[in-house]
């Protein structure tokens, strides 16, 4: 039997055409008890005897969509490789096992309270995606999504990152490719995203207040929004070339491979925001608090200007959970596979 699945993860009886359950259950479903639906909504009987329950049941359950086997890209792969889920088109990264301080140090003098106290992570190998996710990738889960507009600008361009999307539509995303794409993503912890986004690199972004070189590999709010948009900003004192939001991949990647770590849009991650959580934070593998409102949102974006802390890799914002901002998208992970 060829089962169909609605939007919400049910099966949809509406849609069972000649595969639907016969006239006369074998097991005593009478006619019209489990019927194509009526006005839209599939009718369940309000009354139900134990064995006909028993074949409703049995019904539901062979029409649930086969669970597909979770698969990942080889573990032994060497840092950096990229594998491409063929789905999606989504580009991934191998981003080799090592530790850092993350957050930022005592001796950091542009350091933000929110970025304290600095303390040692370690971490397991891991895939991350190379680019933020784009309206087209999006709309393959959910092809109603609308981007918006900003300042005058469509942001759903298909190769735009996808933006205004709450904490749910993100994780929703990631969900759908488990179970329906049948890779292991999830959206990356706060501490792989930050560690992903040093490159390596350790303090603080860019190197030698290089923003010449930093205009060559991110999207920030620079002389060229300034420029167009003549609003009274301090922008980023070079010019990346894009007033406004580029396609993913515009600029030059880090030293992981990534691109559009701390510009183009902001990006949601996996963890709860918990003002103390560095204090305690285990060193292998954390994955942050286990409760929380709100969720820590990391990078700074084409919007935000050198006169906010985003751009740094150790600053973290937050949002609640049902947010919406035309400046924030994201990025899934690969998490290493279940021991
Ligand atoms: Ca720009
Ligand atoms: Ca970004």
């Amino acid at each position: 039997m060829e089962c169909h699945v609605s939007p919400s993860g049910f099966p949809n009886l509406s849609e069972m055409g000649t595969d639907a359950p016969p006239e006369r259950h074998p097991f005593g479903a009478k006619k019209g008890r489990l019927s194509p639906s009526r006005g839209g909504k599939d009718v369940i009987p309000r009354r139900i005897s134990p064995l006909a329950g028993l074949a409703l049941a049995w019904s539901l359950a062979a029409c649930q969509p086969p669970t597909p086997r979770l698969w990942h890209p080889p573990e032994t792969a060497p840092p950096g490789s990229e594998w491409v889920e063929p789905r999606t088109g989504l580009v991934f990264v191998r981003i080799p096992a090592g530790c850092f301080m993350m957050g930022a140090e005592d001796w950091d003098n542009n350091r933000q309270w929110e970025e304290t106290p600095a303390h040692p992570v370690c971490l397991s190998p891991f895939w991350l995606g190379r680019f933020e996710v784009t309206n087209r990738q999006f709309a393959l889960w959910h092809p109603d999504h609308d981007s918006g507009r900003f300042l005058g600008l469509d942001l759903n361009g298909p190769e735009l990152p996808v933006v205004n999307i709450t904490w749910q539509e993100a994780e929703g995303f990631a969900r759908w490719m488990r179970e329906s794409v049948g890779v292991n993503a999830a959206l990356p912890t706060e501490a792989q995203w930050e560690y992903a986004a040093r490159g390596g690199l350790s303090p603080q972004w860019p190197p030698n207040d290089d923003w010449e070189e930093a205009c060559r590999h991110e999207n920030l709010q620079d002389e060229s929004y300034l420029r167009r948009y003549k609003a009274r900003i301090y922008p980023v004192p070079c010019a990346d070339g894009y007033p406004s939001v580029a396609p993913v991949g515009s600029f030059l990647p880090n030293r992981f491979g990534l691109n559009d770590m701390l510009g183009n849009a902001s990006e949601w991650v996996a963890d709860w925001r918990d003002p103390y959580y560095y204090r305690h934070s285990p060193v292998h593998d954390p994955r942050g608090p286990e409760r929380g409102t709100r969720k820590i949102v990391r990078g700074g974006d084409w919007h935000k200007s050198d006169a906010e802390p985003t751009t740094r890799f150790s600053f973290p914002i937050d949002g609640p959970l049902g947010a919406r901002d035309p400046v924030r998208g994201f990025r899934v992970a690969l998490p290493p596979p279940a021991p």
